[in-house]
């Protein structure tokens, strides 16, 4: 309930910052405007996700009505540093998303953030795995799908979920992709599902927003199978399918 208060109260504050920050996107933008109440059920005072450039995304990921900037450098998920919205629509310091998630040394930590449900409020899709070193993957020490809003300092949510995608096998990379043809993010998975094969799963958008499980048709139609050797290619156009550049 704090949360939500806060949301509200803090939405007034920001929302001087957002107008300045995000006139000529809004201007341009076919979207109806976020701010105040929305037919859509945006959050309160949450600007619309925009792109910086092509691996930066600018949005709220805490709630605070403030946009964050995350940038993804290779589209794989496990290079993502986030930046805080302050105050007149300043950013922070770039803060490694491994490190906010607790990750230790010798795992592989991958992250995906769009607005899946699209309410406005970014979200993520995580997994923390240590490679088995052998033919047999591991599972996920950690996969979950977190509505967005995040918590500052460790990236978790009041709603999270468990994902499926740890239990296929040891996830190298994930990336934001627009495979169904409706409103909501994809997910694309580059999973090392033992033996020497290496796949790109796929979890598919629900109606109504959110990431659906394991779908074997899924990942014939729109993912691919491929060895260590000759990895398959992971988008790296999924932000741009979803997101306008901010100016
Ligand atoms: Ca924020
Ligand atoms: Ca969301």
């Amino acid at each position: 309930m704090s949360r939500t208060r806060t949301r509200w109260i803090a939405a007034p504050l920001a929302a001087a910052a957002l107008t300045l920050t995000y006139a000529g996107y809004q201007a341009g933008a076919a979207e109806p405007s976020a701010q105040g109440a929305d037919p859509s059920g945006r959050a309160a005072g949450a600007a619309a996700p925009c792109l910086a450039d092509a691996t930066t995304l600018v949005g709220d990921l805490d709630g605070d009505a403030r946009p964050d900037k995350i940038t993804d450098p290779e589209h794989t998920g496990t290079g993502m540093t986030v930046q805080w919205g302050g105050t007149n629509g300043s950013f922070g310091e770039k803060i490694p998303v491994r490190n906010l998630l607790g990750a230790e040394k010798g795992e592989i930590a991958a992250a995906a953030v769009a607005d899946f449900d699209n309410d406005g409020t970014l979200d993520m899709v995580v997994n923390i795995v240590e490679p088995s070193g052998g033919d047999d993957p591991s599972t996920a020490r950690l996969a979950e799908y977190r509505p967005g809003p995040l918590d500052r300092t460790n990236l978790r949510s009041s709603d999270a979920r468990h994902s499926d995608i740890g239990e296929h096998g040891e996830v190298q990379q994930l990336s934001v992709a627009r495979y169904n043809d409706d409103q909501y993010p994809d997910l694309a998975v580059l999973n090392n599902s033992g033996d020497g094969q290496m796949d790109r799963d796929v979890r598919l958008s629900r109606p109504g927003g959110g990431l659906g499980d394991y779908d074997y048709e899924a990942k014939k139609k729109y993912g691919e199978f491929g060895t260590w050797a000759e990895p398959p290619a992971m988008p790296g156009d999924g932000w741009k399918q979803f997101y306008k550049p901010c100016s």
